[in-house]
């Protein structure tokens, strides 16, 4: 209900409505909506009230909660069930933890994680960004997952183009960088068995609002505020992200077509063209990136001058003197 309360406010923002023009809108008490705005204002809404002319909603813009999340998330109807948190140990944690338990397509948001992961058990710092996990259940093959990781990517470039001017590329297989630091990663999660997928949790942390990082990041991470000098809203953010998403989820998921994903992820690469190391454990290997093929692989010319095909492995790009990429 409170939803309900929120939305027509919305849909109604600068204008003054009686709470009986409200209640007959919604087939609910007078009562009922006093308490609800009551509730919402509790929560950082900005509702006028005059008791000659009713509640108005003066804006909204900061305000993440769950409804604000279900009310991002109405229109997509791939999306069963969407769980807001203000902080969380990790979102994929969260959903894996509601995976069996749950049917559907379930989504986790998280304005902080206090135990955010990156791959191979590495450490994500979580504070002053937000924290989104994807739980999808499409029919495809195992081998296909990593497509998602690009699917991600894809959205998150387009999306950061939407909100700012920002130069962000792809360091494929999972980073968004600007200027060689890293603004964004990409942790993707697999349960399957041998032909079949069972789950696929998509995670993606984004750098927002931090100011600075700690001195073991500093060199290598970037928020959007410290490049842009702007505080960026958590809600605009998700809601724009949503939105690119859902087209490129779409088009794999419900039309086989991942080319649109994966053009953004050529067009924008930090790889493509350079000379890279692909670094698995102790082993360092110096060859050069030309593609990516449509299994979302890194197609690279080996150390003999093969065209060789590569689907996991940390990058680096040489000959630039930052230390990341
Ligand atoms: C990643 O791992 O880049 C995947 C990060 C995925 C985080 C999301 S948030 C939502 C969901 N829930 C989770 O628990 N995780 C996912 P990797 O490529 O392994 O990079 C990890 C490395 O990036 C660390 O070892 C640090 O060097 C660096 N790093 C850690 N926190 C960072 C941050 N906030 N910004 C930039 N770099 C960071």
């Amino acid at each position: 209900m409170k939803k309900e309360v929120l939305r027509f406010l919305k849909e109604n923002q600068g204008e003054y409505f009686s709470g009986e023009k409200i209640s007959e809108a919604l087939g609910v008490s007078r009562t009922a909506i006093w308490k609800k705005i009551k509730k919402l204002k509790e929560e950082g809404y900005n509702i006028e009230s005059i008791s000659s002319k009713g509640y108005k909603l003066i804006e909204s813009e900061d305000v993440l909660n769950n409804e604000e999340i279900l009310l991002l998330t109405d229109e997509y109807n791939w999306i069963d069930k969407v769980y807001y948190f203000d902080t969380i140990d990790s979102t994929n944690d969260e959903l894996k933890r509601r995976a069996f338990e749950e049917k559907g397509n379930l989504v986790a948001i998280s304005k902080e994680q206090t135990k955010g992961r990156g791959r191979l058990g590495r450490t994500w710092e979580s504070k002053d960004g937000i924290y989104m996990s994807y739980l999808i259940r499409p029919e495809i093959l195992p081998e296909n997952a990593s497509l998602f990781t690009q699917i991600g990517a894809a959205a998150m470039i387009s999306t950061f183009k939407v909100l700012s001017d920002v130069d962000v590329k792809v360091k494929w297989p999972n980073d968004i960088v600007i200027n060689g630091k890293k603004i964004c990663g990409i942790l993707t999660e697999l349960n399957a068995e041998l032909n079949k997928v069972n789950y696929i949790i998509l995670g993606i942390g984004v750098n927002l609002n931090q100011e600075k990082f700690n001195e073991e990041l500093e060199n290598i991470a970037t928020s959007l505020f410290i490049e842009t000098s702007k505080k960026q809203s958590y809600k605009k953010f998700v809601e724009v992200f949503l939105k690119e998403f859902d087209i490129l989820l779409k088009e794999f998921v419900d039309n086989n077509n991942i080319e649109i994903s994966l053009k953004i992820c050529r067009d924008e690469s930090a790889v493509i063209g350079k000379e890279i190391n692909i670094i698995n454990g102790e082993n360092i290997r110096q060859v050069k990136a030309i593609d990516l093929n449509e299994k979302g692989q890194l197609v690279i010319l080996n150390e003999n001058n093969e065209k060789e095909e590569i689907f996991y492995g940390e990058v680096s790009i040489r000959g630039i003197g930052k230390e990341y990429i």
